[in-house]
């Protein structure tokens, strides 16, 4: 693969925020990719910037991508990006951080042009699975339909304190579990009298976190779809307490599991994801003996937990705090390291979510990743062209392919 040229842009993504784009330009064409932002991020993702900030990030962007230029790269396979990750650190040491975002833009644009060079699809390049001569196998969609926490604005002074209410449908192809998670939502609407959406598409209301289940549990009921919920706790945990604004109300830890345990039986919901606070290993586990021991078969998963970084997702793992997680590339800024991520999950038989961020941009990588690492589950919203783009790409594989 040779470079013939690379270059380096800001754009907005779906929250009007800046973010960093990579154009690679080689003779088999013209790749792109950018990375997306989150707003509730975990302690322990990587910086996504320089510490001096995105315009420092671009500054040094622009010589490294210089230095690109006119070279020959050999990328057969994931483990061959190794040599543009030792170029990056060797520059880093001499001119400071690029930072996580900007590492993934480069190694999804690099994989692309790669992949293509091997004249495969992203996807397919990266499954281990079709090179044995298996078919790809879909996930299912995880969507967000309405939501609250630090993504929504407050509705008449008030939101849900719960960052995201999820519909998952179990459908037996992708694309019939995308319409029906479109006509859940606008179902959903009309029970909740919604008018507007949140930074993710899904819509605001100022009910509490109990009222907007008892709707969502209506929607499921009419179509057949599993509940969900992206808790967030971190994002309302301060000084050892959990607070709901909405309610007005204070828990301790104990008091947080009891509460999400006591959620999960009433509606039995399928999926819990930061139930507990990032580093309350405990908790989670506590948490999923609960489901375990009442015969249920909750996924209790970890974002801000494990942010997709082996140590902690081998910590969550070994401490039996988790049977899923959420898997941001960007969490990590390192594809390789995604790799082995996605490797001691399949061992483990721990349940693999691939997810977007709350700002999001027109790139379609995610869904690459997701089917090419044999994710079960793609979380990426329910509408809104940031999110359709992802829906449609995966839609796409599984007409060709399936
Ligand atoms: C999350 C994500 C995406 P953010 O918490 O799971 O929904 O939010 O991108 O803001 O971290
Ligand atoms: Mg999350």
């Amino acid at each position: 693969m040779f470079i013939r040229k690379v270059i380096s842009s800001l754009i907005k993504n779906s929250r009007g925020e800046r973010t960093v784009q990579i154009e690679l330009i080689t003779y088999e064409g013209k790749f792109k990719a950018s990375a997306p932002s989150g707003k509730s991020k975990g302690k322990h993702e990587v910086q996504s910037y320089n510490p001096k900030g995105i315009e420092r990030s671009m500054k040094l962007l622009k010589v490294f991508c210089k230095r690109l230029e006119n070279r020959n790269f050999m990328i057969r396979k994931i483990d061959d990006l190794k040599q543009l990750v030792e170029l990056v650190r060797r520059f880093e040491m001499k001119y400071g951080r690029l930072g996580g975002n900007v590492t993934y833009a480069f190694e999804s644009v690099f994989l692309k042009a790669a992949a293509a060079d091997n004249n495969k699809e992203l996807w397919e390049f990266i499954n281990d699975e079709v090179n044995k001569g298996l078919k790809p196998k879909m996930p299912m969609p995880v969507g967000n339909c309405i939501g609250g926490g630090l993504h929504s604005k407050l509705v008449k002074g008030k939101r849900p304190d719960f960052q995201e209410f999820l519909l998952i449908p179990k459908e037996k192809t992708f694309s019939k579990a995308v319409t029906v998670n479109l006509r859940a939502q606008e179902y959903a609407r009309r029970l909740l009298k919604a008018r507007s959406r949140n930074d993710e598409n899904a819509w605001k209301t100022n009910k509490t976190n109990e009222e907007v289940l008892e709707i969502l549990k209506i929607v499921a009921k009419k179509y057949k779809l599993r509940i969900g919920l992206d808790v967030a706790a971190s994002t309302f945990y301060e000084d050892g307490y959990y607070k709901y604004k909405n309610k007005n109300l204070i828990r301790d830890k104990v008091d947080q599991s009891d509460y999400i345990e006591r959620l999960i039986k009433k509606y039995r919901i399928f999926y819990v994801e930061d139930g507990m606070h990032e580093e309350d290993f405990s908790g989670f586990k506590e948490i999923l003996n609960t489901s375990k021991k009442n015969k249920l078969k909750t996924l209790i998963v970890g974002d801000d937990l494990t942010t997709t970084n082996l140590r902690l997702v081998r910590r969550a793992v070994n401490g039996e705090a988790i049977n899923a997680m959420i898997i941001k590339p960007n969490q990590i800024g390192s594809i390789i390291e995604v790799r082995n991520v996605v490797n001691f999950c399949k061992k483990n038989k721990i349940v693999m979510i691939f997810s977007h961020r709350s700002g999001e941009t027109m790139d379609d990588v995610l869904a690459d990743y997701c089917v090419g690492f044999g994710g079960q589950f793609l979380k990426t919203g329910i509408f809104g062209r940031e999110r359709l783009i992802k829906l449609k790409r995966v839609m796409d594989v599984e007409k060709r392919e399936t």
